[in-house]
């Protein structure tokens, strides 16, 4: 069975990748705390590779990697590739955000996401991007999944993340997105 190193420290992501990887015939291993990489990258779908690339090579195993964030429209898209910097805590990151709204009536937003699966010498063997649309919600609502997710509302499900059922958010979300366009090159590329 193949082994798989997940280049994630965010437990809220970690838990939602494995969901999408239940289905391959794959053994998942986590990144140790101690390899720690700096995502230099101007692009999510570049810190994606980064990430998978260099865990992959450090540890000679095949790596995949998660580079995401919300793209706030009044805030010429930040925070973006710096969503996780924007502050220290999620609670932080929430409030910041929202103070720089302020009451700006435009609260147009996506989530990102770009997965990067590297190869056990670092090489990119295949990458993909998912999007989400949505708005940006006056004060924090429900307490599911983790980072953004109690202001970032979804008008088709009138709710947020944080309000939905996981197996809602799995479908929809920009995570959600790219793993519908990533498993089917994955199957092409080896025996999952
Ligand atoms: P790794 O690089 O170790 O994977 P990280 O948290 O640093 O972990 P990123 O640099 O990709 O990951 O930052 C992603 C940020 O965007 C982080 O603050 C998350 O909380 C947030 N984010 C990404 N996906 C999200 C989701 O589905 N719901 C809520 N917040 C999300």
């Amino acid at each position: 069975m193949k082994k798989l190193v997940v280049a994630t420290g965010n437990p809220g992501k970690l838990r939602e990748i494995q969901e999408y990887l239940t289905d391959l015939v794959v053994e998942l291993h986590l990144k140790p705390d101690s390899l720690e990489i700096e995502e230099t990258g101007t692009t999510f779908v570049e810190n994606a590779c980064i990430k998978a690339s260099q865990v992959a090579k450090a540890l000679g195993e095949w790596a995949i990697a998660d580079d995401s964030g919300l793209e706030v429209e009044a805030l010429n898209g930040a925070p973006g590739i710096y969503s996780a910097r924007y502050a220290r805590s999620d609670r932080e990151r929430i409030d910041r955000l929202l103070e720089e709204l302020g009451d700006s009536t435009n609260r147009q937003a996506r989530f990102v996401c770009a997965i990067a699966i590297a190869r056990p010498d670092g090489a990119i063997a295949a990458s993909v991007e998912g999007i989400c649309p949505g708005e940006i919600l006056y004060t924090p609502c429900g307490t599911s999944g983790f980072g953004y997710d109690p202001i970032f509302y979804v008008p088709e499900e009138k709710q947020t993340f944080a309000q939905m059922k996981p197996e809602i958010k799995r479908k929809i979300s920009h995570r959600g997105k790219a793993f519908e366009k990533l498993i089917p090159q994955l199957l092409r590329i080896g025996d999952w």
